[in-house]
């Protein structure tokens, strides 16, 4: 473990320092950086002072590792401790600050086999590199000021996107697009902070009344710029978590058949009798660029088998954190009992499936979609739909930049502190009280970027990697 000693440069001051200034040179980590399996090839990854040494030891080429240009693949044959010959490959040296981790860090391309890239690995840790944690070399990178927590969760998205919007989303908050409007943020708290210290230091200057108004003009703009960016939760969530989609309704309605035909292959059993499906089913589906996860529920009906009622059970509960639910009918049979007394929430969408079948006299007033499984008539009507729904609820496709839990955790914590700051001065109290909710306020917009060294953050984070990331 590494982490920078020095106090935070935020709690409570308006000395502002850019936070990594200086490189920090950590203890030589390596790990393979690439899936576990068989591939064409494989990357094992070194990082930190005495990255180049252990590199040196390694790998036999024509110049030693330490006289190579930096950047440039070098062909050669890593081999072991005893100078036996492990695999031929590729290694390039990075020079600090030059490289990803901002330490010196080297590369190796190797043969993609399990135990080649073991055996590489294995090497690395004999000539002095230890094995890497989840997410250490992102951490490093992070560490040495190559890049702020935002950009290093980016990483993380990034890996994860399951879609064409996940995916740009996380790019632009890679690029900093997030970070810097945080940054602009906490910039404009330091900037009131520093005012409001002065006026406690040279009290004789006192702030005027007109100040004051100004002070709250700026404060009230701050909030505004915060609840942008808290209202962007939402398409976070789903953009990273996919939006829950639970299709539900009577047994036999053609619920399975549905899931089925939105995944494009046969997942599910489907079958006449009654009662097919007796657990929830949630499988991943892209719609034209949106994650949804989408639930196969049992079905509805009375019934006293025990299974039954557990997996209608489970439904029940599928439903209460449903985002939008697919009631499906059968409307070549009768309406069944409980239809009527089970009414749907605003988030649904009422389909009538079968439609290449008579429908059912009972049907005639009911308003819905009509759909057939079995021809796929009405399918792309309800996928439109579908995105509606999310779209008009909780998504703004134009912007990209959306916040994660931890964002949001942070930036309500930061609106509270300045509503309390703004309470404060409304009441006329001392200016000093109005410096502590702001010094608050701008502690927690700078935890979103990781200005403050607050481990439990730094490890809830980075734990969520994949070791050699
Ligand atoms: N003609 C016709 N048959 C359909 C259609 N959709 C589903 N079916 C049939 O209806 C029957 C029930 O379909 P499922 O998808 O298993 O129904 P379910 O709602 O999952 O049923 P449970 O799991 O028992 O709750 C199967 O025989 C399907 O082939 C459709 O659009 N048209
Ligand atoms: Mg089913």
């Amino acid at each position: 473990m590494h982490r920078r000693a020095e106090g935070s440069p935020v709690a409570g001051s308006t000395k502002l320092t850019a936070q990594h200034e200086h490189v920090i040179a950590g203890d030589t980590i390596a790990a393979i950086s690439t899936p576990a399996g068989e591939g064409a090839i494989a990357l094992v990854r070194i990082s930190g002072v005495d990255a180049i040494a252990v590199a040196d030891k390694m790998f036999r080429a024509k110049q030693k590792p330490s006289e190579f240009p930096p950047h440039v693949q070098h062909f050669g044959e890593i081999v072991d401790e005893a100078g036996r010959l492990i695999d031929q490959g590729m290694m390039s040296i990075h020079r600090a600050p030059a490289s990803y981790t901002g330490e010196d860090l080297v590369e190796i391309s190797c043969h993609g086999g399990t135990l080649v890239s073991a055996r590489v690995l294995e090497s690395c840790l004999r000539a002095g590199a230890r094995g890497a944690r989840p997410g250490e070399f992102t951490e490093r990178a992070f560490l040495n000021g190559k890049m702020d927590l935002t950009q290093a969760e980016a990483v993380i998205d990034l890996i994860r996107a399951k879609t064409d919007l996940a995916l740009r989303s996380a790019t632009e908050q890679l690029e900093g697009r997030l970070g810097q409007q945080i940054k602009k943020i906490r910039d404009e708290l330091v900037a009131l902070v520093a005012n409001i210290e002065a006026s406690i230091d040279f009290p004789e200057e006192g702030i005027a009344p007109d100040d004051r108004l100004q002070l709250r003009a700026r404060l009230d703009s701050i909030r505004k710029e915060m609840d942008a960016l808290l209202a962007t939760a939402d398409q976070g969530r789903i953009l990273r978590e996919g939006v829950r989609v639970v299709i539900y309704g009577a047994t036999n309605a053609g619920k399975s058949s549905l899931l089925n035909r939105l995944l494009g292959y046969e997942r599910v059993i489907v079958s006449d009798t009654h009662g097919t499906t007796r657990d929830t089913i949630e499988e991943l589906i892209n719609l034209r660029g949106l994650p949804i996860r989408l639930l196969d529920t049992a079905g509805l009906r009375a019934s006293t088998n025990d299974l039954e009622r557990k997996g209608m059970a489970r439904t029940e509960k599928s439903l209460e954190t449903a985002d939008l639910c697919l009631r499906i009918a059968d409307r070549n049979a009768p309406k069944p009992a409980d239809f009527e007394t089970r009414s749907g929430n605003g988030a649904e969408i009422m389909l009538l499936n079968k439609s290449d079948l008579p429908e059912h006299g009972d049907w005639k007033n009911v308003d819905g979609l009509r759909i057939s499984c079995a021809t796929g008539e009405g399918l792309s009507c309800l996928e439109q739909e579908i995105l509606n729904r999310i779209t008009k609820e909780n998504l703004r496709p134009e912007s990209a930049v959306a916040i994660n839990m931890r964002h949001r955790d942070c930036l309500r914590r930061a609106h509270q502190a300045c509503g309390r700051a703004l309470d404060a001065m409304s009441n006329g109290l001392a200016p000093e009280y109005v410096a502590v909710d702001l010094s608050d306020a701008l502690h927690a917009v700078g935890e979103v970027l990781g200005a403050v060294d607050v481990e439990q953050i730094l490890d809830s984070v980075f734990s969520q990697f994949c070791i050699g990331k």
